[in-house]
């Protein structure tokens, strides 16, 4: 199915005068969750970013029901209401909404969890790649040689792929989304509304203040990610692994933009040597190889 982005649903689910800083990756996906499922769901946040930009009710900046929950628990909150729903006959779904820290790390026994039990639950990681609300700390998230706060010289682990980890356990559907491409990301939600069980969407968000990166180019370094070949849009669906659109094209290296295009245009690769760079190249190059095996 493919639509123009014009096509989407008109009405706000983020209203405007929230505390997002300029260029919040995050919220432009938010809006898009709105517009998928905005009139059917409750939405469970552990704290992060999202917490805290949403303001207070009565005077909230997201208009969907809203659940705070703490930081490890999301997965398990998740999974009562949507028993709850069963049980009382009410239609809806229970979304999480959380951060890369709060699932790649502190939630992960939680996320991992619902998962095993196949909880009716829609999983949304908005991954900026860092503990940002608290002040940029690195997360099991964050990619190799990016400087945070906590790693002010770059990081020297490698990011998780937690979408690939669960698909690996089976979940029914798992997949990866970017903020600069709403349609696909979706499609995907729409997708992960109709399949019973445990979904989860890792969703590429940048951070202008947590990156370095000037907020007017918010999309710009989220559809470089996907043209270099940083992030790839694929997609596991009861069993069936594909890439996706454009991603699709970049399985071809020769067919991806310079690694450096998207380095150089972010605060937190500044201090990469060249030949660090042609590393991550390598890296990106054998996480592509890692997908192939997928995909045969
Ligand atoms: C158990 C616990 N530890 C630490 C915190 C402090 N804390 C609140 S938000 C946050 C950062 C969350 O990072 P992430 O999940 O990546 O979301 P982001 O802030 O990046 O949106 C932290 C460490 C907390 N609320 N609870
Ligand atoms: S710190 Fe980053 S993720 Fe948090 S509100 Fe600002 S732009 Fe968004
Ligand atoms: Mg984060």
């Amino acid at each position: 199915m493919t639509f123009r982005l014009d096509q989407l649903p008109k009405k706000k689910y983020v209203l405007p005068g929230n505390a997002a800083c300029a260029g919040c990756g995050m919220m432009i996906g938010l809006r898009v969750l709105g517009m998928a499922l905005g009139e059917e769901v409750v939405l469970i946040v552990p704290a992060s970013c999202s917490s805290v930009v949403q303001g207070l009710a009565p005077k909230s900046s997201i208009a969907m029901p809203v659940l705070n929950v703490p930081f490890a628990s999301a997965a398990a909150v998740a999974t009562g209401i949507s028993e709850a729903f069963k049980a009382l006959g009410v239609r809806g779904h229970a979304v999480v909404w959380a951060g890369d820290g709060s699932t790649v790390d502190i939630g992960f026994a939680a996320v991992s969890g619902a998962a095993e039990r196949n909880s009716d639950v829609i999983y949304v990681m908005y991954d900026n790649e860092a503990y940002m609300n608290t002040g940029i700390q690195r997360s099991g998230s964050t990619p190799k040689y990016a400087w945070t706060s906590t790693t002010p010289v770059g990081k020297r682990e490698q990011k998780k792929d937690v979408a690939l980890m669960l698909a690996v356990q089976g979940a029914p559907y798992v997949a990866t989304a970017n903020i600069a491409y709403p349609q696909d990301f979706y499609r995907k939600l729409k997708r992960a509304a109709e399949i019973p069980g445990f979904k989860f969407i890792h969703l590429y968000a940048p951070c202008p203040p947590g990156w370095r990166f000037d907020p007017a180019k918010t999309v710009e370094v989220a559809r470089l990610a996907v043209e270099t070949g940083v992030w790839i849009l694929w997609e596991y669906d009861r069993g069936a692994f594909r890439l996706n659109p454009p991603s699709t094209i970049y399985r071809d290296r020769a067919k991806r933009r310079p690694l450096a295009d998207y380095i150089k245009i972010q605060g937190r690769f500044a201090h990469l040597s060249d030949e660090e760079v042609r590393f991550i190249e390598e890296e990106v190059e054998a996480k592509w190889q890692r997908i192939a095996k997928f995909l045969e």
